[in-house]
């Protein structure tokens, strides 16, 4: 009886886990090291970065950078072609620039200065299989554990 009640506390636990582990919030600085700046690579560099990121509803991404740059805005189009006169809200022009990810919409953002969206200086931040694959992975330690007490009760 005793193991058993020990039992259901741990699948309260592994439950708990499971609800905490899916909500955590991450803020990750755009380009990391590289901060917000005309890429020396191109393009490529910012779309490297947030490829390897998962981001998820309740994250923040943190723009930085130092010199003449600002962060705008802008729709899907507008970010292909580096369109800089048509942007959803104020550009901004100080620096840092919190933006906390509250839509699992992606969400396009460029700097308006001269030719830098052209020189790479832009930002595509996606959602979807990216986003799946960090839901697995905060599954994968509750599940383990989940296992165990299923092994613990099979042997009961
Ligand atoms: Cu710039």
């Amino acid at each position: 009886m005793a193991i058993r009640v020990e039992m259901i506390g741990c699948l309260i636990v592994v439950a708990a886990t499971l609800l905490v582990g899916g909500a955590t919030a991450a803020t990750y600085q755009v380009g990391d090291e590289l901060m917000w700046k005309v890429p020396p690579g191109g393009p490529i560099a910012y779309s490297t970065w947030a490829d390897q990121k998962n981001f998820q509803i309740g994250d923040t991404i943190v723009f930085n950078w130092t010199g003449t740059h600002d962060v705008a805005e802008v729709s899907q189009a507008y970010f292909g072609n580096c369109t800089t006169s048509n942007t959803i809200g104020a550009v901004q022009t100080t620096s840092p620039v919190n933006i906390t990810l509250t839509t699992n919409v992606t969400r396009y953002f460029i700097c308006t200065v001269s030719n830098h969206c052209y020189l790479g200086q832009r930002v595509a931040i996606g959602f979807g299989t990216s986003s799946a694959s960090r839901a697995i992975g905060a599954l994968s330690v509750p599940v383990l554990l989940l296992a165990i007490a299923i092994s613990f009760l099979s042997h009961l």
